[in-house]
C-alpha cells in the first residue's frame, strides 16, 4: 500500500485530517472509521507517549485512514521511531529555518537522500516487503510554520528538497505575531500571514495545511485554497458533543 495522501495532493483532492490528543488505541480506532483521509497522533501537545502512539498507529492502520504523527520536536530519533512504528507522514513543529527543515526531511529519508536509519519494523508489516524501496517517495513530510522566523524564511523552507509542504499552527503563529494564541484569529496580521503561506505554497507547488477548530472553519480554509485541514481535535470534539447533548437534554 502506497501513501494515498500523496496521490490525493497530486490530484488536488482535499485532505481531511483527524487529530488525536487522547492516548487511546480505542479512540484512535473510532476516529479512523469516521471518514477522515488521515489521522494524526499528536506527541507534542497530546497526552501521548511512545507506547500509546504505537497502539494508536496500529489501530489507525486497521481503518481506512492513513496514520500520521506530530512529533514533540525536530528530533531525529523520535521521528525515525514513529516512522518505524508505522506513521506514513510526520508533522514537525516549530520549523523556522531552512536548516531545520533540511534536518527534519533528512530524518524521514533513507540514504542517499537523508540519514534515516534502517529498521522499518511495523512499516514493513503495514507497508509491505517493498516498503524500503518506496518509503523515500511515499512518506509525507510537513513542516509547521508557527513562528515569525518561520514566516521570514518561508521561501527557503519551501525550497527544501523532499519537503512535501507546510502545516500552519495558528495558535503559536498568532501568539508570536499578536501576543495572543488564537486558532481562528481575525487579526489582520494573522490573516495576511496565513494568506502569504498559502500563496507561497501554491507558487512552490507544495501542500498547504492548517489546524482549524471546527468543520466550518476547515471548509472555509479549503475554499480559500488549502489542501489539508484538521477540523478540531478529539478533545474539542468530545467536549463539544457532550455540551451539545447536555444542552439538548435540558431542552436548550
Ligand atoms: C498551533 O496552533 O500552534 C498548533 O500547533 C496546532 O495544533
Ligand atoms: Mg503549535
Amino acid at each position: 500500500r502506497k501513501n494515498p495522501l500523496k496521490a490525493a495532493f497530486r490530484q488536488q483532492q482535499p485532505i481531511i485530517n483527524g487529530w488525536l490528543a487522547i492516548p487511546s488505541g480505542y479512540s484512535a480506532e473510532i476516529a479512523g472509521h469516521q471518514g477522515y483521509d488521515c489521522v494524526t497522533v499528536d506527541l507534542q501537545h497530546g497526552m501521548i507517549d511512545f507506547a500509546s502512539a504505537l497502539s494508536m498507529l496500529q489501530a489507525i492502520s486497521a481503518t481506512p485512514a492513513t496514520p500520521l504523527a506530530r512529533v514533540g520536536s525536530n528530533e531525529p530519533a523520535q521521528i525515525m521511531r514513529l516512522l518505524d512504528a508505522g506513521a506514513w507522514g510526520i508533522i514537525c513543529p516549530m520549523i523556522s529555518t531552512p536548516e531545520q527543515a533540511k534536518q527534519f526531511v533528512a530524518a524521514c529519508r533513507y540514504p542517499p537522500l537523508g540519514n534515516r536509519s534502517f529498521g522499518p519494523a511495523r512499516a514493513l508489516l503495514y507497508g509491505g516487503k517493498d516498503y524500503p524501496q518506496y518509503a523515500n517517495e511515499e512518506i509525507l513530510t510537513l513542516a509547521m510554520i508557527e513562528t515569525r522566523e518561520g514566516l521570514e524564511h518561508l521561501d527557503a523552507i519551501l525550497d527544501t528538497d523532499g519537503l512535501d509542504g507546510v502545516f500552519i499552527g495558528p495558535n503559536d503563529l498568532s501568539l508570536t505575531l499578536t501576543g495572543q494564541a488564537s486558532a481562528e484569529s481575525q487579526n489582520p496580521e494573522m490573516l495576511d500571514a496565513i494568506e502569504r503561506v498559502l500563496t507561497r505554497c501554491h507558487a512552490h507547488q507544495k501542500l498547504a495545511g492548517i489546524f482549524c477548530t471546527s468543520g466550518e472553519a476547515a471548509a472555509s480554509r479549503l475554499a480559500q485554497g488549502f489542501h489539508f485541514v484538521t477540523p478540531a481535535n478529539d478533545v474539542m470534539q468530545l467536549g463539544r458533543a457532550a455540551r451539545e447533548a447536555i444542552a439538548a437534554a435540558q431542552g436548550k
